[in-house]
């Protein structure tokens, strides 16, 4: 790579050792270039390094997930369960540093504070909350979308004499609920995860529910060896799938309409989704269920009359049914006996839209109408989800300018991988990026990013920043991708929602709801045209 500017610390610095770190770090390190990464936990895996929590696991097929760059990394791993439990994907993911031999370029125990770009030497300035100081030519941000954990703004949370714990800063030992009186705040995704396992072997368990969510089962199975094998002789057809499908899932949208059917083979087919593992009911169903009112509704209702009857007590059903959403309008928690655990007695379904919590109790929490005890208060209370775990750094562009600052009326992006006034930064599942199944969507941005740094060693170039007209183009299609989407007119992580924070009060569009196959296609188009869009110099 050419240096005619100052030398910086290394050629490019990396943000965070998850899926996306790692295997930034080994594509650029193939490149020959030298890659560092700073990581805030003590080992590898991001998202599964925090979040410990019991039941965590995937909701995307095992071996729908896993890295697909690797045949032999494809054909010496054996995924043990469809639905991978978290474990297990930190094994995973420790093996994958270990086999690439990546953890000798990776700092841990080192939060990243600030990263201030610096025009004169065309380098970005990285401060580690120990004050020490790394520079780079490039910026790789691979923070997560989902990574900065929010606790309730509750009062006299710091007050409780029992444990407590947020379900992403989970103790790396083990937690025992046997015979303890457990409460658990938050019905998402992982609230939902947490509950169906605590509940195993809590004495007493007390769910607060400020807004259910619409579950569905996940009919998850064990994968014995020759199961195994035969996944991996169909690992280029399923690859190859991920990469056709509308999220890089398994599942695609059945190109039928809802209306387009019988009333007796719509019934059928969802009664078949329902029984079938994995997201099919939320990514498989028919095309206009998260379009279309009606179908939406019609939906909704088939999900509702199927909890009433995995449901005992009627009155716990409906609290359990959503009002204010319909199915797949937010992101639908995946469950194994979910619904059941409030049949057992020693569960207690509180919900705080009628009674709200006031405040965390030395002795447990009151809300407005009971004081509760507990041992355990498990906060499963979400993330400041996509732009939080920038908002956590200090990042300045040019001229000093920060982040927060130009993205303070919701994210601005040139394809979701960089930023107007922050040249050589990159994000990898920045805002604006296809999510859908991840792993799928970082290797492709890892692989993007790594293209246009190739490009640029190749040609002596050391500065590179999107256009403003490229930044509105990505902005505006974004935008408009998310009109008519029924999820867009709904408060959750995925409209930018976050009660807990301050400012995060608006719906904003924050990702990318077209397909990723037209994601990739427009993101290879700028590739393959020498990235003119872009300004290289
Ligand atoms: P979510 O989906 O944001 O869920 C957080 C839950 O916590 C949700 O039920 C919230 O209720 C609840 N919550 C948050 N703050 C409070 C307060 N102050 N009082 C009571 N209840 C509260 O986060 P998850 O961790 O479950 O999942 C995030 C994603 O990570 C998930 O979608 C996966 O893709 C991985 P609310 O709905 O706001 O009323």
């Amino acid at each position: 790579m050419s240096h005619s500017l100052t030398k910086p610390d290394h050629d490019v610095i990396v943000i965070g050792a998850g899926i996306s770190g790692l295997y930034q770090l080994h594509c650029l390190r193939r490149l020959g270039l030298d890659v560092h990464v700073f990581e805030a936990g003590t080992g590898v895996g991001g998202t599964w390094y925090w979040n410990r929590y019991p039941g965590a696991r995937f909701d995307s097929e095992s071996w729908s997930y896993g890295y697909s760059f690797s045949r032999e990394l494809l054909d010496e791993w054996h995924w043990t369960e469809h639905f991978s439990p978290q474990p297990e994907t930190l094994r995973y993911l420790n093996h994958v540093a270990d086999k690439f031999d990546l953890r000798r370029d990776i700092t841990f125990n080192a939060r990243v504070a600030a990263a201030h770009y610096h025009e004169a030497t065309r380098s970005w300035q990285i401060t580690l909350e120990d004050g020490s100081r790394h520079s780079a030519r490039f910026l790789i941000t691979a923070v997560g979308p989902l990574s900065a954990p929010t606790m309730p703004r509750i009062d006299g949370v710091e007050s409780f004499t029992g444990q407590s714990f947020h379900t992403a800063r989970w103790p790396k030992e083990p937690v025992s609920f046997e015979g303890k009186r457990v409460a658990v705040i938050g019905t998402g995704a992982t609230g939902v995860q947490t509950i169906q396992e605590v509940a195993k072997t809590a004495g007493t368990l007390t769910i607060f529910q400020r807004t259910p969510n619409w579950c569905a089962p996940l009919h998850n199975a064990r994968i014995g060896t020759e199961e195994m094998e035969r996944i991996r002789a169909r690992y280029p057809e399923i690859f190859a799938r991920c990469q056709e499908t509308f999220a890089c899932f398994v599942h695609t949208p059945n190109p039928r309409g809802t209306f387009e059917v019988t009333d007796e083979e719509r019934e059928a087919f969802w009664e078949k989704l329902y029984a079938e593992p994995g997201f099919g009911i939320w990514q498989g169903n028919f095309r206009d269920i998260l379009v279309d009112r009606r179908a939406n509704a019609l939906l909704s209702d088939f999900v509702a009359r199927k909890i009433r009857q995995r449901v005992k007590d009627q009155r716990v059903a409906d609290r359990l049914i959503p009002r204010n959403h319909g199915f797949g309008t937010r992101r639908v928690p995946l469950e194994t006996r979910y619904y059941e655990v409030y049949n057992q007695p020693n569960v207690t379904l509180v919900d705080i839209s009628e009674t709200p919590i006031q405040r965390i109790t030395p002795a447990g929490l009151a809300t407005s109408d009971a004081e509760h005890e507990f041992d355990i208060i498990i906060y499963a209370t979400g993330f400041d989800a996509i732009t939080g775990s920038f908002d956590r750094i200090d990042i300045r562009g040019v001229d000093g300018l920060p982040l927060k600052e130009r993205w303070k009326e919701g994210p601005r992006t040139y394809l979701g991988v960089q930023v107007e006034g922050f040249p050589n930064m990159f994000m990898v599942m920045g805002p604006h990026t296809a999510l859908g199944n991840i792993p799928r969507s970082i290797e492709y941005n890892v692989e993007w990013v790594t293209g246009i740094i190739r490009y640029m060693s190749e040609h002596g170039l050391t500065r590179v920043e999107c256009r403003p007209e490229g930044v509105k183009s990505w902005t505006d299609h974004v935008k408009g991708l998310g009109e008519g989407l029924l999820s867009n007119e709904v408060d959750s992580w995925m409209t930018g929602i976050n009660r807990n924070v301050e400012g995060k009060q608006t719906r904003i569009i924050a990702r990318y709801s077209g397909s990723a196959p037209a994601y990739r296609a427009r993101c290879d188009e700028v590739a393959a045209n020498d990235y003119r869009e872009m300004s290289l110099t």
